[in-house]
């Protein structure tokens, strides 16, 4: 490992989803104000950076991942000189911001594709993909052909996502330099990193049917990156299709492309045929088979790895995998502990940290999310309206968009009646009821985080799987040459665990213990071997 994936191992990040977390201003939509007063919050956790979901000019129609001026704010969060003032609060409390990057599409209100569809020979056309027919097949990831037809020219043009998200054609030399111009715009007003949305489908390859991983991605990521402008970013690429062989050449050191990237393996666990509204049985242990394969190869081929079980894409890790219920305490710390101890850079989830739990709804008005949304119109299997909407509940997006449920007062203490529906169940899980709980989620993420940053073991130091043939449970160690810690996460049913060592309880989510004994239901513990 070298120094610099050394410090970026030393990260820990706290995802905000702005439209969700705090509104200051009583209009029900979160804002960069409401983030600046809640930074100690966040902080307190531990945390020393903040990936921030898109807060540029858009018109939401995928909240934000729509961008129609990638150098402004949008207006419902505030102003560029709220921006200034909430990274300079970040700074002062030693918190990173990584800002989220979304390089393969615009909004369609976007000026640039406002010139492109005017006339095929506007001098904006190539900045997007305009065909006469659509070239192939694709589908849009919100369902429907990926090609929509536009009266104004008579041709098509490429939408990976939304019908308002033009895929922009990366092969023209003037779309490189403009997004390299966003990115250093960004990095001039003090920016720590970036988050790349669905980074690895800015290169595609019409010919063989790609729409990812085409031939010149890593060209592309380094103009971005590979710069000495750029050199001391810290840049994680979200990709869905990023192989093994990719990975390392994403991530490679020597590269300059990435510092890390997510991959979804474990994530899409559950997910049949990878759709997330296609739910199928699976246990823990298919999960944790996916963490270990990753572990692995990420250590064996001194690569960074990211570490999460929650993103604003994703439902509640209590609900997907664990249990939501009377075990909530248990399950959220147990899922926090078999995934942040590992090696790798920790990413938390706003919410996450309570225990936040999926909520329930059998009403369409209460869905925002496109893909959702679009899910339920199109009814692709002709489910009837109860399947339907158990499927929903079970995928959707919107699980982790409602507002954080900051207390049990109206509105769940977020501010004014919400762009979208509170959680269900905020007057028993909310940020004010956890801190003064006796099993606190948030007081076990800080110790948790505080035995991670504190102890080099679970920093650079080495990662193997010590589970061996066992069946619901996982076990690992992390070592140095001088410490070494074993850590125990149990899965929904009791275990017997017998391992011949001798060692000390560092942290546990179900009071004192030994190593050796019955674990009960998504108990966890960490323990220090002796010397
Ligand atoms: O997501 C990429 C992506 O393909 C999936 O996470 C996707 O959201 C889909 O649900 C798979 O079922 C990124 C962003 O994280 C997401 O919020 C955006 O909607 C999407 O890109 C488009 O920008
Ligand atoms: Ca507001």
């Amino acid at each position: 490992m070298t120094e610099r994936q050394l410090e970026h191992l030393k990260l820990v990040v706290y995802q905000v989803y702005p439209r969700s977390f705090k509104d200051s201003n009583g209009d029900g939509i979160g804002d960069l104000n409401g983030i600046i007063e809640k930074l100690d919050y966040i902080k307190d956790l531990g945390v020393n950076a903040i990936w921030l979901s898109p807060c540029y000019k858009s018109p939401n129609e995928d909240n934000g991942y729509d961008i129609s001026d990638y150098r402004d704010i949008m207006d419902e969060f505030g102003t560029l000189d709220d921006w200034k003032r909430m990274i300079a609060e970040m700074h002062k409390r030693g918190m990173k911001l990584i800002m989220d990057f979304v390089a393969n599409h615009t909004s369609a209100e976007h000026m640039w594709f406002q010139e492109s569809r005017k006339s095929k020979d506007n001098p904006y056309r190539d900045y997007y993909y305009w065909v006469d027919e659509p070239l192939n097949d694709w589908q849009s990831v919100f369902g429907g052909s990926a090609w929509q037809y536009d009266e104004t020219t008579n041709q098509y043009y490429l939408h990976s996502y939304a019908v308002g998200q033009p895929d922009l054609n990366w092969e023209n030399p003037k779309v490189q330099k403009e997004m390299v111009d966003v990115i250093d715009y960004w990095v001039n007003l003090g920016v720590d990193g970036f988050r790349c949305d669905v980074l690895d489908q800015i290169s595609k390859d019409f010919e063989n049917d790609l729409n990812a991983n085409g031939p010149r991605l890593h060209e592309f990521i380094k103009m971005l990156f590979g710069r000495p402008e750029t050199e001391h970013l810290f840049v994680i690429g979200e990709c869905w299709g990023a192989k093994e062989n990719n990975i390392k050449l994403l991530t490679g050191a020597d590269r300059r492309e990435l510092s890390t990237l997510f991959q979804f393996d474990h994530i899409v666990v559950g997910y049949g045929d990878g759709n997330r509204f296609n739910p199928v049985p699976f246990t823990l242990d298919d999960v944790s088979d996916k963490l270990i394969k990753w572990q692995d190869f990420m250590q064996d081929n001194d690569l960074v790895a990211t570490l999460f079980f929650e993103n604003h894409d994703q439902p509640r890790c209590v609900s997907k995998f664990a249990n939501d219920t009377d075990k909530r305490y248990e399950s959220a710390t147990m899922m926090a502990t078999m995934s942040f101890l590992q090696k790798g850079v920790p990413f938390i989830y706003q919410g996450q940290e309570i225990g936040t739990a999926n909520p329930y709804s059998e009403n369409i008005d209460d869905y925002d999310d496109i893909e959702t949304v679009n899910y339920y119109k199109m009814n692709p299997k002709n489910l009837d309206e109860e399947q339907l909407f158990q499927n929903m509940n079970y995928g959707t997006r919107d699980a982790s968009r409602r507002p954080m449920a900051w207390d049990n007062t109206e509105n769940s203490g977020f501010g004014g009646k919400p762009w979208i529906p509170v959680y269900n169940r905020y007057k028993e899980i909310n940020v004010e009821l956890d801190l003064k709980a006796k099993k606190s989620v948030y007081r076990y993420f800080q110790k948790l985080i505080s035995l991670r940053l504190e102890n080099d073991a679970f920093i650079s130091g080495k990662y193997e799987n010590i589970t061996g043939d066992r069946k619901g449970i996982y076990v690992y160690k992390r070592y140095t040459e001088t410490d070494c810690y074993i850590v125990v996460c149990n899965f929904e049913n009791e275990t017997e665990l017998d391992i011949s060592t001798n060692c000390s309880l560092v942290l546990s989510n179900c009071g004192n213990r030994v190593i050796n004994g019955t674990y009960v239901p998504y108990e966890c513990a960490v323990y220090k071997l002796n010397a």
